[in-house]
């Protein structure tokens, strides 16, 4: 990888990523694309044979497995005290057009860390734990960081397991489906974690430009999901008079426009996305009379932020008096910006360092569990380069060295957190 190996943390412990790459493949055949890449939508089939296939590698580690009623997946091992476990996770959910990564890693590094120690013959003081989170993506139920939401408490189980997705199906309905709707309780209070740490793909282009090998993450900007829902009037394509039009389709197509100058007006961090788009009757000749779409809107500022969501309410609004169109609007998340615990930044820093990785702070662009775990315990991450910047897209990448690099870092961490 970018850095000349040095000798490794404190005990002389190191994983090599050999093990990690061959499970990230393995997993990543659980919703193989046909042209390469990954769509395991939360609580799929796809999802199911993921779900079985990491909780089958975290029983052969002899970790107790344990599946909460949101469908999360903790696996523990025993440290040499009891106590509240310092937690690795991420999620195994993907989105679409998903990669090997995304999720994925922080996952399996996490087994990657247990398997390491167990094989050294070491026990940490505090208990670790290895978590993947249901429904971390959000793109078939939203919101995303589902899971780690109803974990901690800030959204009720009820309401998330009564969530209808894209397609319809319900969040409780598929966890029953496919055999994870668990016992487990959910709750900060019934679950405490005394730390928790995510390696997770950076899945933007700052660590691959400035060839560095690491990011230490200082925290997740702010997020806005609005559906939109447009209610016209079909007419058809030849006979009726632009004036006379109420065109759904057209209030959609110049949000998507409006959202790019938007972005571009406000810049610094602003970014916005019509991911979603839906048009009734969706036909060549009828003037639409339904669209759905969603607006995701982000940036590392609060204010801003809500500057950005207040004009586009305005346009919209505006807009659809002129057009004489009806348009109901729903919130599908909303995260104000987060930074994490300082000492969990300077801890990857320093570490990442010591083990002669070049590191570099930085914020998160997308959302991660890390940032609802960061509302119940000390949270931190860990950032390896994403190849040309991209992920959820098929040819999502990093490379084996980096990888390597994330997971050795990932073990010191945890190793300075559960101690010897
Ligand atoms: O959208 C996100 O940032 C995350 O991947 N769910
Ligand atoms: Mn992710
Ligand atoms: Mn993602
Ligand atoms: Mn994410």
């Amino acid at each position: 990888n970018r850095d000349a190996r040095r000798a490794p943390g404190a005990i002389g412990l190191r994983i090599d990523g050999a093990r990690l790459l061959a499970r990230l493949r393995e997993l990543g055949r659980r919703g193989a694309l046909e042209g390469g890449g990954v769509c395991r939508l939360a609580l799929t089939d796809a999802d199911r044979e993921g779900r079985d296939l990491v909780t089958g590698w975290m029983r052969e580690l002899g970790l107790e497995v344990r599946i909460d009623a949101i469908g999360n997946v903790v696996g523990t091992r025993a440290g040499t005290e009891a106590g509240a476990p310092v937690m690795m996770g991420s999620h195994i959910d993907t989105v679409r057009t998903g990669g090997l990564y995304d999720g994925n890693l922080g996952v399996l590094a996490g087994l990657e860390v247990v398997e390491t120690l167990a094989a050294a013959g070491i026990r940490t003081r505090r208990p670790l734990a290895v978590a993947f989170f249901t429904n971390e993506e959000g793109a078939r139920f939203a919101p995303d960081m589902m899971g780690s939401l109803v974990f901690q408490g800030d959204l009720p189980l009820e309401a998330a397991l009564a969530t209808r997705g894209i397609d319809g199906a319900t969040v409780g309905g598929e966890l029953e489906r496919i055999g994870y709707a668990g016992a487990a309780p959910v709750g900060a209070a019934v679950n405490p974690v005394h730390a928790y740490v995510e390696l997770h793909v950076e899945q933007g282009p700052v660590l691959e430009l400035e060839g560095v090998a690491i990011g230490a993450v200082e925290g997740v900007q702010g997020i806005s999901w609005t559906e939109f829902t447009v209610t016209g009037t079909s007419n058809h394509a030849g006979t009726t008079p632009t004036r006379l039009r109420h065109d759904a389709g057209f209030l959609a197509g110049s949000v998507i426009r409006f959202a790019r100058e938007l972005a571009l007006e406000l810049g610094g961090d602003q970014v916005a996305t019509v991911g979603f788009l839906e048009l009734g009757p969706n036909l060549v000749n009828v003037i639409p009379n339904h669209a759905r779409f969603t607006v995701d809107l982000r940036n590392t500022d609060a204010e801003t932020l809500r500057e950005a969501e207040a004009r586009l309410f305005t346009f919209v609004d505006e807009l659809a008096a002129a057009e004489g169109v009806r348009v109901g609007r729903r919130t599908l998340a909303r995260f104000e910006p987060v930074a994490f615990a300082p000492e969990m930044v300077a801890r990857v820093e320093r570490i990442a360092a010591a083990l002669g990785h070049s590191v570099r702070r930085l914020p998160s662009g997308a959302g991660h569990d890390a940032q609802i775990l960061a509302r119940m315990c000390p949270a931190g991450m860990i950032f390896v380069p994403s190849a040309g910047g991209i992920s959820h897209n098929i040819r999502e990448h990093t490379e084996p060295g980096d990888l390597e690099a994330g997971a050795n870092v990932l073990l010191h961490t945890v190793l300075e957190l559960a101690g010897l």
